[in-house]
């Protein structure tokens, strides 16, 4: 059964709001959209068979192959979500930074995945993360930080991340801008928070639509 709300199939995509997620090649940024997907499908309440236990456990991570190119991830609305223009997730390849600022423009919100795992690679996420802030084209537009594989024994903490990507420093300097969330793409650590991030993005980014629609035009 077809979850949209629309008559026309796709017609709700051109209110949707797009979020960018990039980060490094391996961070977990594909897993991490594969369990959105998951659980904005079971907030469906369309979805949920008689007896469903409106799911909290986490499904099981999708295999992923790495991304060479870009996906883009359609979410489209459903009753009783926490989206309810739906949503837009593209995803760009960590091997394909060099043109991750084509998808700038068109992005309502960024998501930045970082692998929490991999201390040797913290470096570049941290330089990536400031040039993210630093573009005009994503000037004030929310960024959430997912520090990714937490469920990993080696994973640094939260208090080591914040050191290295300096981000109580980003904080300070992007004030109400960027968000910061400890998460587990394969436990789905953090994923509820995540989701009303998101919600929140896309609502943010349908009021400005509105509001720059009822702005006068100059000639
Ligand atoms: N332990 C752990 N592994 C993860 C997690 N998220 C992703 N992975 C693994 O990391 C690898 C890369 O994931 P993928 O989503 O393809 O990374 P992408 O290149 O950023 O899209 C895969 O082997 C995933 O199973 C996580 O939260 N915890
Ligand atoms: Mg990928």
């Amino acid at each position: 059964m077809c979850s949209c709300l629309c008559s026309e199939p796709d017609a709700w995509l051109e209110a949707a709001a797009t979020v960018l997620t990039v980060g490094l090649q391996g961070s977990g940024k594909s897993v991490l959209l594969g369990q959105i997907a998951a659980h904005h499908a079971r907030r469906t309440p369309l979805l949920q068979g008689p007896g469903s236990a409106a799911a909290v456990a986490p499904l099981p991570p999708p295999d992923t192959m790495p991304t060479t190119g870009t996906e883009l991830l359609k979410l489209p609305p459903v009753k009783g979500g926490l989206l309810p223009r739906g949503l837009i997730l593209r995803e760009v390849g960590g091997q394909m930074q060099p043109i991750w600022h084509h998808y700038y423009e068109e992005a309502a919100a960024v998501l930045f995945v970082v692998d929490a795992a991999q201390p040797s690679r913290l470096a570049d996420s941290a330089m990536l993360l400031f040039d993210l802030l630093q573009d005009p084209q994503l000037q004030d537009k929310p960024m959430c930080v997912l520090l990714n594989k937490r469920d990993q024994p080696d994973a640094l903490s939260q208090s080591q991340l914040d050191m290295v990507l300096r981000l109580h420093d980003l904080r300070l300097s992007h004030p109400g801008q960027l968000q910061v969330l400890a998460v587990s793409g394969l436990c789905g650590q953090g994923l509820s928070e995540l989701m009303k991030w998101l919600a929140a993005a896309a609502a943010a980014a349908a009021a400005a639509a509105v509001a720059a629609s009822r702005k006068p035009k100059h000639r």
